[in-house]
């Protein structure tokens, strides 16, 4: 049927009735307790967003105790002890439980429909992300009821962290709740990547696309990048706390610099990834107002590209007083500089946005406007502490505290909150109201700055941070008073917001309340499809410059307009140009990814007080259980080849390989996975530049047989994975599943290989950091070949059921996929275990 005869039909009304029973039918949110099995953005992302922001106001609870305890001088309102749970809690909840998720969750929530997808392309994996993220946030979190919340700092430093008489078990919630929570934050980074990438309406090229979905790109990216480094810190951290392994322990040729490295690697991009989500809502939010597009376009995705890139290169800036070289010093401390400019051309393309147009000033504008203000005083502080010698003077001080909130509220809580009130009619159908909207940024924006700006002062007297009390006399004493006040006046502001969200009785939002231009705002409806049907896109704001183009969205003149397989749909089109490729089935509800997530997140948590057998056996039923979900959820072979996807497209129903969004997926994660590993590469030449003799003296290292044999059995394993996909390829399924069973028996000998490696070669990793990095780096590996092995059993019964053919293989182009990177991990961690030393 061509585009034209598709008009035709869809001027029956009937018909359209039945296209849009059969959608709803398909998208249906199941109700009673069946309601939490829903996996749909529309769902998810509203429970995602609830949750952060529930930990924001916990978090918050935390400063406002902070606070009172600082009050006065000589308090004795709280223990030291507990104080320093509190801003450890309180740091922590803010950084990892509420500005990321949130970034995640609003994205989930709003991400589809302003593509005019349906859905992102796995939604059982957001919603496995979300209850990771609250299972591991209640767990951390709930610490403090038990006097047990982590109490060292938001980012643990050892030795105070490693030593168990200084750090208790918090240290061990920290570090394992955390890890958790960052699989899910990667998780939901890989999802949003390949939404932005494969879910885009046909026509919408990549420089068409909204600035949001450029920025949840960048961010998504940036986490892939900044979060594995932690994550590897995080496994030598807990190694050192369970096993007494050394890597920060210099009397065994440990260095505790070595995780503040790993941590700001992380923790420096972590503030731009906190930034960048809110920048990109302004981005919306902006052109709204302004009445017109966007100003320089191109400028604000190369600065937020090169924000990005630049924001890796400016770690050690949070380690300036730690007695780093004087090359050192300069080059961080211009790096840091040089980070002002991509950030002031973004600030700069929207006041020239606002001065290009006629700006309406509704609440949400308030926001972007107290926002800039305030972000550009704390980047103002930041440029100061940018200097080496000042950030000696100002370094552990308040001064520290006031402006590490200049940036982090005025860059991602005020427009955060602008963007609750621009898009909560978008979410709800409601209208929130501009006279609390007003009154809760002016509570806020007043005692925010009474809070913070005192503190400037106080560090610039010497008062420094995280200390329990302080005396009278030093001119500290009416400036915390003020601050303190200021902080339960930012609260109350807090609390109107709180109650606006919660009052009933709200005005019915019109149809595209704000006149904006962008697809999210094509339709009112409350339905979980997403959009009717999917438009064809020419512009950066259809709404604007494409008349008629809701209309045609509802009535189902756009693609897929209907479901008439009762299975739920979605369109795929290519990276750059958004050429239809594919029309993508999506998986249902399931309770699947919450059963996934609770056994998953009951081995971290039965770790952390050493409970292990219980931990292992739900390690083992947690992976049974994604497995179920990938076997019946996944890959699934379809009625028919192709479907009529409307306006003349015939589409398939299956891709495989670099068309599959699930290739995609691979690939992202495994470069996730890939800078773990090269952090941990990282670690071995970190000690090996400061040791004189590495591998030390008396140590045989490993040698060579056993990590050749390794070496070779991995290769092995790979060739044969790729014979594998040949045969398949081929018609042979009996032949495939025999190269998937032989190189899985060699996968197998290279993980024993390894293993003997360093069980058999009189390696001690207690006894020396030097056998401890061997060892971490060998199991590694060994693990991954061991996933690398369930991953071709798994492909192996996939053909075993017909669920693999000729035709469908997207599961060994995946499993191959993985292999590349396996194989590349085996041969770099010969290289360097084995080989390196007869070069060193
Ligand atoms: C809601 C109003 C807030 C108030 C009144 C507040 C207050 C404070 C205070 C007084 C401290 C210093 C404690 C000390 O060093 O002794 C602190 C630390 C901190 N805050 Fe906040 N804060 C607020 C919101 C936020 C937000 C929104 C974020 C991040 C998105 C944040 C992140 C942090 C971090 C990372 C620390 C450092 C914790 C540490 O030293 O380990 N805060 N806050
Ligand atoms: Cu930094």
């Amino acid at each position: 049927m061509t585009a034209h005869d598709q008009q035709q039909r869809q001027e029956d009304e009937d018909l359209r009735l039945a296209q849009a029973a059969r959608l709803r039918r398909t998208w249906l949110t199941p109700r009673g307790w069946r309601y939490w099995s829903a996996v749909n953005n529309t769902e998810v992302g509203v429970w995602y967003s609830v949750t952060a922001f529930f930990f924001f106001l916990f978090a918050g609870v935390l400063a406002l105790m902070v606070r009172a305890q600082l009050a006065v001088p000589d308090n004795d309102l709280v223990t030291p002890g507990f104080y320093n749970q509190l801003f450890t809690l309180h740091g922590t909840m803010m950084m990892f439980l509420f500005a990321v998720p949130i970034f995640e969750a609003v994205a989930i929530l709003i991400m589809p429909q302003m593509l005019a997808a349906r859905d992102l392309p796995f939604p059982r994996l957001s919603a496995f992300g979300f209850w990771c993220f609250v299972i591991g946030g209640v767990f951390v979190a709930g610490s403090i009821f038990f006097g047990a919340a982590p109490d060292s700092g938001w980012f643990m430093y050892p030795p105070l962290a490693t030593n168990k008489d200084t750090a208790g078990i918090g240290a061990d919630i920290w570090l394992l709740g955390l890890s958790f929570i960052e699989i899910a934050s990667i998780a939901a980074a890989v999802e949003l990547i390949v939404g932005v990438l494969k879910c885009r309406p046909p026509g919408m090229r990549i420089h068409l696309m909204p600035l949001y979905c450029w920025y949840v790109l960048i961010v998504a990216g940036m986490i892939l990048f900044a979060f594995p480094p932690l994550i590897a810190g995080d496994i030598l951290f807990e190694a050192q706390r369970l096993l007494d392994w050394p890597f920060f322990d210099p009397a065994r040729g440990g260095d505790p610099v070595l995780w503040q490295h790993l941590f700001w690697i992380f923790g420096h991009p972590e503030v731009y990834i906190i930034f960048l989500p809110s920048i990109a809502l302004m981005a919306m939010i902006v052109p709204t107002f302004a009445q017109t597009p966007i100003v320089g376009y191109g400028w604000i995705v190369l600065a937020a590209v090169g924000t990005g890139f630049l924001s890796f290169g400016l770690w050690a800036h949070h380690m300036f007083t730690i007695g780093l070289p004087a090359i050192s010093l300069g080059f961080f401390s211009a790096a840091s500089e040089a980070v002002a400019i991509p950030t002031g051309v973004q600030i700069f393309v929207f006041l020239a946005t606002m001065l290009a147009g006629r700006v309406i000033f509704a609440v949400p504008m308030l926001y972007a406007a107290g926002s800039l203000a305030i972000f550009v005083f704390g980047g103002l502080t930041g440029v100061m502490v940018a200097i080496a010698p000042f950030d000696w003077q100002a370094h552990d001080t308040h001064f520290i505290v006031a402006h590490l909130h200049y940036t982090l509220i005025g860059g991602m809580f005020f427009p955060l909150i602008g963007g609750l009130y621009y898009f909560y009619p978008f979410v709800a159908k409601k209208m929130l109201s501009d006279r609390l909207g007003k009154w809760a940024f002016w509570l806020m924006f007043a005692g925010f700055n009474i809070t913070f700006l005192p503190m400037h002062f106080t560090g610039l007297r010497g008062m420094p941070r995280r200390v329990f009390t302080y005396p009278a006399g030093h001119g500290w004493d009416w400036l915390n008073l003020v601050s303190s006040v200021g902080a339960f006046v930012m609260a109350a502001g807090v609390l109107v917001v709180v109650w606006d969200l919660l009052r009933p009785g709200k005005r019915t939002a019109p149809p595209n309340p704000w006149k904006a231009g962008t697809l999210e705002w094509s339709t009112m409806d409350d339905e979980a499809w997403g959009v009717r049907s999917v438009p064809h896109v020419t512009s950066r704001y259809p709404l604007w410059d494409q008349p008629g183009i809701s209309d045609d969205i509802d009535q189902g003149r756009g693609y897929l307009p209907d479901a008439a397989a009762g299975r739920r749909e979605t369109l795929i089109t290519s990276v750059l140009d958004a050429e239809p490729e594919q029309v993508l089935r999506l998986p249902a509800n399931s309770f699947l990814p919450m059963l996934a997530a609770i056994f998953v997140g009951f081995s971290f948590i039965g770790a952390t007080f050493h409970w292990w057998t219980p931990a292992l056996i739900s390690g083992v039923i947690g992976i049974g259980v994604i497995i179920v979900w990938l076997w019946t959820g996944t890959a699934r072979i379809p009625e028919a080849a192709t479907i009529d996807a409307g306006r003349g497209l015939t589409l398939p129903l299956y891709g495989s390989g670099p068309r599959s969004v699930g290739w995609w997926a691979m690939f992202i994660t495994m470069v996730g996975d890939s800078t773990a590993f090269a952090s941990l590469i990282f670690g071995y030449f970190f000690y090996w530049t400061i040791h004189t003799d590495f591998p030390p003296a008396g140590t045989t290292g490993p040698g060579q047989v056993w990590p050749a044999i390794a070496g070779l059995l991995a290769v092995i394993a790979w060739g044969l994975t790729l014979a594998a996909r040949r045969a398949n390829t081929a018609g042979l399924g009996a032949r495939t599943r025999a190269a998937l069973v032989l190189a899985a028996a060699a996968a197998l000998g290279s993980g024993a290989a390894l293993v003997m490696a360093i069980t058999m070669t009189g390696l001690d990793p207690a006894a020396h950091v030097y056998d401890a990095t061997v060892w971490v780096i060998a199991l590694w590996t060994a693990l991954h070949l061991v996933v690398g092995v369930i991953m071709q059993l798994y492909c192996c019964a996939r053909s075993h059921a017909g669920h693999l053919g000729p035709a469908h293989d997207i599961d060994l182009q995946n499993i191959v996929l993985y292999w590349h990177f396996a194989v590349i991990t085996a041969v770099v961690t010969v290289a360097v275990t084995g080989l390196f030393p007869l070069a060193s």
